[in-house]
């Protein structure tokens, strides 16, 4: 693909679960099966999530209810030795990356690391502040490839994130070098109550690449099929050196922008009501009920794993973080400064005195 153009939103399945076109390129069954168990597996994440923060168990959780096939293909293609950079919205990517939900929930229940070790499971930490993560993103694919390794980096944003000017830097450096990166937009439609025809006048946000010559790509974000072959030459592209692509995936943020949030302040209901029917849940499962890849066998054991993952979230952020005050002054510089040695050991005076 040229990065002088944007080609027309790709989409594998429609909303009542029919192959679009002639089939070809659809992913097999068994892929598309497993795709739906994960689906399954992020829905319910995102879920137990949501009921934890009803019960005080996590101060907040910004849902990806309905962005789902998003999440599970940004995963799924990946290879072990390659990286997700995720956002605060992307919990159910970084779970179908393999890491445990739980350690992946520590840090929106306070706690003030990020729950996993970055290096081991090659997931760097959930970013907060707007598109910081892209710039450290194409960093670690440019690393890679002076170091001759064939990792690829997989840098997961919002529209509202495209305003930013890390965005347009990250894609300015990723195309000059060639770097490994796939940025996923997912385009939900809303910065919190910002809309998108208020963030940008852009004719997509595929069509920012053009400006850096990187490809943009437009897929139906809630097909996961079209998201998963989309994503895959992507990757693959990257892999063999050909440098960022830049991929929009059309979706929407069905439940609130966080619990903190009130949406019927700036969106109708009738505009929610008529995504739910395009829900990347229902539209797998029409396509593989109606094949007879999905049977109501494998439905029930699919259900019955996402149970066993939720009962599994549930039992761990059932108690409290046991949190060492200390370590505040910990990992910030190799050799702490005077004035941080001073405060350490003021603090652990006083923590001393209460105890005592
Ligand atoms: C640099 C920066 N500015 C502002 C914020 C406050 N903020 C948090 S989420 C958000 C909206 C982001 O929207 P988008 O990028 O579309 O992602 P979404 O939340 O919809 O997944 C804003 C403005 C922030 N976190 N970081």
């Amino acid at each position: 693909m040229s990065s002088g153009e944007v080609a027309q939103m790709m989409r594998l399945i429609d909303e009542t679960g029919a192959v679009v076109g002639d089939g070809a390129t659809l992913p097999a069954p068994e892929a598309l099966l497993d795709g739906y168990r994960r689906l399954v597996l992020a829905r319910r994440l995102n879920e137990q999530a949501e009921a934890l923060v009803r019960q005080g168990r996590l101060a907040v959780y910004p849902s990806s209810h309905g962005q789902e096939a998003c999440q599970v293909a940004a995963a799924a293609v990946l290879a072990e030795t390659d990286w997700l950079f995720p956002t605060y919205r992307d919990v159910a990517a970084i779970a179908a990356r393999g890491v445990d939900p739980v350690d992946v929930l520590v840090m929106l229940r306070g706690d003030w690391h990020c729950g996993y070790d970055p290096l081991a499971t090659r997931v760097a930490p959930q970013a907060t502040p707007l598109a910081t993560q892209l710039p450290h993103a194409v960093g670690v694919g440019h690393a890679a490839r002076l170091k001759g390794e064939d990792t690829v980096v997989m840098a997961l944003c919002g529209d509202g994130a495209t305003s930013e000017g890390d965005f347009h830097e990250a894609l300015n450096f990723a195309a000059v070098f060639a770097s490994p990166v796939v940025f996923l937009v997912q385009n939900n439609k809303y910065a919190i109550s910002v809309p998108l025809s208020r963030q940008s006048a852009a004719e997509s946000l595929a069509a920012k690449g053009v400006g850096y010559g990187v490809p943009g790509v437009r897929v139906d974000g809630n097909d996961l099929a079209a998201l998963t072959v989309v994503l895959s030459e992507a990757v693959a592209r990257a892999r063999r050196g050909e440098g960022p692509t830049l991929v929009e995936a059309d979706t929407y943020r069905i439940h609130a922008h966080t619990n903190a949030d009130d949406p019927s302040r700036y969106r109708a209901d009738d505009e929610v009501e008529k995504w739910r029917p395009r829900d990347p849940l229902l539209r797998l499962r029409a396509h593989l009920t109606t094949t007879g890849a999905l049977t109501s066998r494998l439905e029930a054991e699919f259900a019955a794993a996402a149970e066993e993952m939720a009962a599994h979230v549930r039992a761990g952020m059932g108690g409290e973080s046991v949190l060492d005050p200390a370590e505040l002054f910990a990992h910030v510089y190799s050799t702490p400064t005077p004035q941080l040695r001073e405060q350490a050991a003021l603090l652990a005076a006083e923590l001393n005195e209460v105890r005592s």
